[in-house]
């Protein structure tokens, strides 16, 4: 589309909006400031360079065979830098420990600052940020499915020692990047069948987690977060770290809370939880997944669960303790493609939540006009945010609509599909 028609769209529309109050540039300098933490894994089906004999366990499962998947760092580097190349505004890459990049066979308890150097060099390189995670699973010593829980104070050791130093790890990053790193712990411990003692493993998640994070770091270079579950493969009738777990202790301790899209009853919803959070946590992490009957973290897409989460975000401005990070893993389709479909997909969600007239909309909840409510909602449906978003992305710089397709395929044929 020519550069003149994407202009021309975008003043109609902002007429349009501006009418209601709306003062679309400035939504559009709001957005650019809002960074997405993009998920490495998607680019490898949860893989890693460390261990890659071991096979995926922990209850995360990633289906498909779709040729290309990164098999080294450089190729997973490669692989992120095309897709940002078509990704609107500048934002961070998520790490998780396994994805180290070093030589050296190094245990997971034993990873230092160091393994990640050329991750660090390359996010500078590219003016990025980092997130990490410890990893806790796909390893001989969480074949049964305990880690921090586990009844061996042996093996918790080790999975506490793996937690502690993925925090340094993180306070590396956020030093040398000039902004904080996110560590996110999340553990798969679970029973498959009804446990006799709920609390036990429960007081061995508390006692490890107090010394996982026994050690004060600089809140600027990093921040802790814990992550939540309510079932998984294998672990169907009991988690160990629950959401009122992690709630009580996020809570009690100020770590951020981390929650995760598919992680919940079918039809509940985080959306619907942010604004309850927000009123007592010091800070929010989200995984966007998008669960299909389970938590199966397909690829996000704009429905109307995102939407309602860009809504939350923006009309209660918990855009300042809210870290958005992406968690999902397809393997059926271009790799490159599930990461630009759902980034770009989590930014539209947030750009729709800010060309939305909350005020006339809270104005009429508060005067009992339910009525002008509902019609005033539906009738924003159809207005013009496809112009708005078409100029964002000409003045990123990034392909508008769907001409990033192209340049995926093109990109599949010239180095995907050229990997064994
Ligand atoms: C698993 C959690 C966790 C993982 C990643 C790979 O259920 O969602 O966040 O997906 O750490
Ligand atoms: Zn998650």
């Amino acid at each position: 589309m020519p550069l003149s028609d994407i202009e021309r769209n975008y003043e109609e529309a902002k007429k349009l909006y501006g009418a209601h109050g709306i003062d679309v540039d400035q939504a559009l300098s709001r957005l650019e400031q809002i960074k997405i933490s993009v998920h490495c894994w998607q680019g490898d089906d949860v893989r890693g360079f460390l261990n890659r004999d071991q096979e995926l366990t922990g209850g995360i499962s990633v289906t498909g065979s779709y040729p290309g998947a990164a098999r080294t760092p450089e190729e997973l580097r490669t692989d992120l830098e095309k897709a940002f190349s078509l990704i609107p505004g500048k934002h961070k890459v998520n790490l998780h420990a396994i994805y180290a990049d070093t030589d050296e066979k190094v245990e997971l308890d034993r990873l230092e600052p160091k393994h990640f150097r050329k991750w660090v060099d390359w996010a500078k390189e590219q003016g990025l940020g980092l997130d990490f995670n410890p990893t806790c699973f796909s390893h001989e010593k969480s074949k049964d499915g305990f880690t921090l829980s586990h009844p061996d104070p042996e093996i918790r050791r080790f999975w506490i020692d793996h937690c502690r130093v993925s925090r340094k790890i993180g306070a590396y990053f956020g030093e040398q990047l000039g902004q904080t790193c996110v560590t996110n712990v999340w553990v798969p411990d679970g029973f498959k069948d009804i446990p006799v003692d709920r609390m036990g493993p429960r007081q061995r998640l508390k006692a490890s987690l107090d010394e996982v994070f026994a050690e004060p770091l600089n809140p600027k270079h990093n921040l802790d977060a814990v992550e939540s579950k309510l079932f998984g493969l294998g672990s169907e009738a009991y988690v160990v770290g629950s959401h009122e777990f992690y709630m009580g202790y996020g809570l009690r301790n100020d770590k951020l809370i981390c929650l995760d899209a598919g992680h919940f009853h079918p039809t509940e919803v985080i959306s619907n939880k942010l604004s309850s959070l927000a009123l007592f946590a010091s800070g929010i992490l989200l995984h966007v997944s998008r669960p299909m009957r389970w938590d199966s973290d397909h690829v996000v897409i704009l429905d109307d669960e995102l939407l309602d989460i860009g809504r939350e975000l923006v009309r209660h401005d918990l855009l300042g303790i809210t870290h958005i990070g992406l968690d999902f893993f397809d393997a059926s389709i271009n790799r490159v493609a599930a990461w630009v479909i759902g980034t770009r997909n989590t930014i539209k969600a947030l750009l729709r939540a800010m060309l939305e007239p909350v005020e006339a909309l809270k104005k009429a909840e508060l005067g009992g006009d339910y009525t002008t409510r509902l019609a005033l909602t539906e009738e924003f449906k159809s207005y013009p945010f496809g112009a708005v978003w078409d100029y964002y992305c000409a003045k990123k710089g990034v392909p508008v609509r769907e001409t990033w397709i192209a340049e995926v395929k093109q990109y599949e044929k010239e180095v995907l599909l050229q990997r064994g």
